[in-house]
């Protein structure tokens, strides 16, 4: 297996818009340091769908969903947008938008449905694939241990203590190893999904655009002028998804998933913004 990383969630969900300055185009990759790194963000059970395929046990999400009243457009996850069959295409998209890394999470009851025991083949040559997949492209996969998705059956039997244990790891860490190199590993900003509104009205997402750039100019000053040790950004997230408590009720995608139509992957303005932010410059010798 080849070598990728294991990185602990540091949600950074910010809504707050910033005020836009004089130059508002110019943010650029070139802005950053060598090697900071450019990716999009996901989770497993906001993804992945096939909740019921590949051996996979329930999670305390896949019983929540389930009781009546719990989610706010009574939607569920069951199929959500379908990555599980799609991560191929959707690692296009990837590549397309010139991004260097995907964050995503392992669903914990596609590898131990059981909660423990021996691990499950099926789920384990699930990730193995996406790994490998993300790799032939040149985009470095970061691994996120768990994403709220808790096997039902740990939660039935220790109500849970595991999240605590997380939390412990995570003090253990800070502890241990003090002001550590810092990854913003998902900022985003969602857009209400309007029944009422055209599909090429949602597609014009100018907010997204301003959100994104103001944080990365400011985050580029910060890196430069305040020498935080700031090593990469991913954004929330490359599509649409189910979105917990709110499930389809709101948009956070740089690519738009039609749900009345086979989940079609869409382009919207932002993705346009990050190709030519990404874009690596090609400088031509005068020699
Ligand atoms: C829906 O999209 C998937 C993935 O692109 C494709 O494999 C499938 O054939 C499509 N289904 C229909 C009914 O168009
Ligand atoms: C601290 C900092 O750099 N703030 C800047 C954030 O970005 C906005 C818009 O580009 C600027 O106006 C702020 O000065």
């Amino acid at each position: 297996m080849a070598s990728f990383m294991f990185q602990l969630v540091l949600f950074l969900m910010t809504r707050q818009v910033l005020s836009v300055g004089s130059n508002p185009h110019s943010v650029h990759r070139d802005d950053f340091p060598d090697g900071f790194i450019f990716g999009t963000a996901s989770s497993a059970y906001q993804y992945e769908g096939a909740v019921n395929e590949g051996n996979k046990g329930d999670s305390i999400w896949d019983t929540f969903t389930r009781k009546p009243g719990k989610i706010m457009d009574f939607s569920n996850a069951d199929t959500a947008v379908d990555h599980y069959h799609r991560f191929q295409s959707d690692i296009e998209l990837m590549k397309d938008l010139g991004m260097d890394a995907y964050r995503f999470s392992i669903s914990w009851p596609r590898i131990f449905p059981h909660g423990t025991g021996e691990p499950n083949v099926e789920g384990i040559n699930y990730y193995n694939r996406l790994i490998d997949a993300l790799i032939e492209k040149g985009i470095k996969p970061f691994v996120t241990l768990y994403h709220w998705d808790l096997p039902q059956i740990l939660e039935d039997k220790y109500g849970g203590w595991l999240s605590r244990q997380i939390v412990k790891l995570a003090r253990y860490l800070r502890d241990k190893y003090g002001n550590p190199p810092v990854i913003i590993t998902e900022n985003g900003m969602d857009e209400l999904n309007s029944p009422f509104m055209s599909v090429k009205k949602a597609l014009k997402d100018d907010k997204r655009i301003e959100f994104h750039r103001d944080y990365l100019s400011n985050l580029s000053a910060a890196i430069r002028e305040d020498k935080c040790d700031v090593r990469g950004y991913f954004v929330w997230s490359l599509l649409d998804n189910w979105e917990w408590n709110s499930g389809y009720t709101v948009r956070f995608g740089l690519y738009y998933v039609d749900y009345k139509n086979n989940l079609t992957r869409i382009p919207k303005a932002s993705v346009q913004w990050f190709k030519s932010l990404l874009r690596q410059r090609t400088y031509v010798s005068t020699t």
